[in-house]
């Protein structure tokens, strides 16, 4: 059984986050989700988003700390200050000789030479975990936000050396994250009309920022849209986010946790891979755990109501969505 105790962690966010949580549960006994409530729940969060901006991107292109009141932004404006971006944070050369890498990994994947929960493949979707890997979508025993849980210790290969080399460590040196902060990484590859459907990455498992590479071909993040099946069809996004071939994304605050983001259909034209570079939480539930956090989860999700209509496009804890189309987040 793993030591659940949060003193352990020494990024010491975790703190936050529970505090956060508690009071937005508090919030979410509230049936009347509207846009008052959403910007009082982001409030709460704000001070963590700007943890991360001032701390950590001091040397960073754009994105300024914005101070006024958060009542006073549209969502949009929420959004962008939880999105960082820097283009061509790999060149060409690199981002070459980081795709014929993934191209590796694909192939090893073919050749069954990894742990069976490394590779997990959907419709026009392929997925790589390394670190850490969890169970989502189809996977879960009990479906819904906050039932995701890692896999045990060990069930997925290590991070391959090459994406120590060549990104954690630019990313640690580049102060991007603190040092041993990353200890997780996906790599997604889609095909022609592949997607992911709008989701929040799990609040329980992994911390903020989520960091995310692009490569092979130009796509974009899109934030707020909701998803309907057979035959697919997305709504318009309240924001699509370009992601340029060697880009990278960061997103954190409202960003990360008010909103949901999936890649559409339309925007994957062609091969696409990209590497997802995330930390998880040491006392994140893991499959066969029975923990504390699992009451404080449930509380945290939201009401079954809430999750099929919330303004935000969350389609993620869809029963019907599961059951009824292939495509899962
Ligand atoms: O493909 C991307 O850029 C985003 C993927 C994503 O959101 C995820 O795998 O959770």
């Amino acid at each position: 059984m793993e030591n659940h105790d949060v003193k352990e962690d020494k990024y010491n966010h975790h703190d936050n986050y529970k505090n956060i949580q508690i009071k937005i549960n508090n919030l979410n006994k509230d049936e009347n989700d509207n846009q008052f409530l959403k910007k009082k729940k982001y409030k709460l969060k704000f001070a963590c988003a700007k943890f991360f901006k001032t701390k950590l991107l001091d040397s960073y292109e754009h994105q300024e700390i914005v101070d006024s009141d958060v009542s006073d932004k549209t969502e949009l404006q929420l959004i962008h200050e939880g999105i960082f971006q820097k283009r061509n944070y790999f060149d060409d050369s690199m981002c070459r000789k980081i795709e014929k890498k993934i191209d590796g990994i694909v192939e090893k994947a073919k050749r069954g030479l990894y742990l069976p929960n490394t590779f997990d493949s959907a419709p026009l979707r392929n997925k790589y975990f390394f670190g850490e890997g969890y169970t989502y979508g189809k996977h879960m025993e009990n479906k819904g936000p906050g039932q995701e849980r890692l896999f045990k210790k060990g069930e997925v290969d290590k991070i391959p050396n090459w994406i120590q080399k060549h990104v954690i460590k630019k990313l640690y040196d580049d102060k991007v994250v603190p040092e041993g902060f990353i200890n997780s990484v996906v790599i997604n590859e889609y095909f022609p009309g592949g997607c992911i459907v709008s989701h929040i990455d799990p609040i329980h498992i992994f911390d903020r920022p989520i960091i995310s590479i692009n490569f092979n071909t130009r796509s974009f993040l899109s934030f707020g849209c909701k998803f309907t099946f057979n035959p697919i069809r997305t709504s318009e996004p309240v924001l699509s986010l370009p992601m340029d071939r060697g880009c990278l994304t960061m997103i954190s605050g409202y960003a990360a946790d008010n909103i949901t983001h999936c890649i559409r259909p339309c925007d994957i034209t062609e091969r696409r891979c990209v590497i997802i570079l995330r930390r998880v939480f040491p006392n994140a539930p893991r499959v066969g755990d029975v923990t504390p956090l699992d009451r404080s989860i449930s509380r945290y999700s939201l009401t079954p109501k809430t999750r099929k209509r919330n303004s935000s496009g969350f389609c993620y804890d869809d029963e019907s969505v599961h059951k009824k189309s292939r495509h899962s987040y």
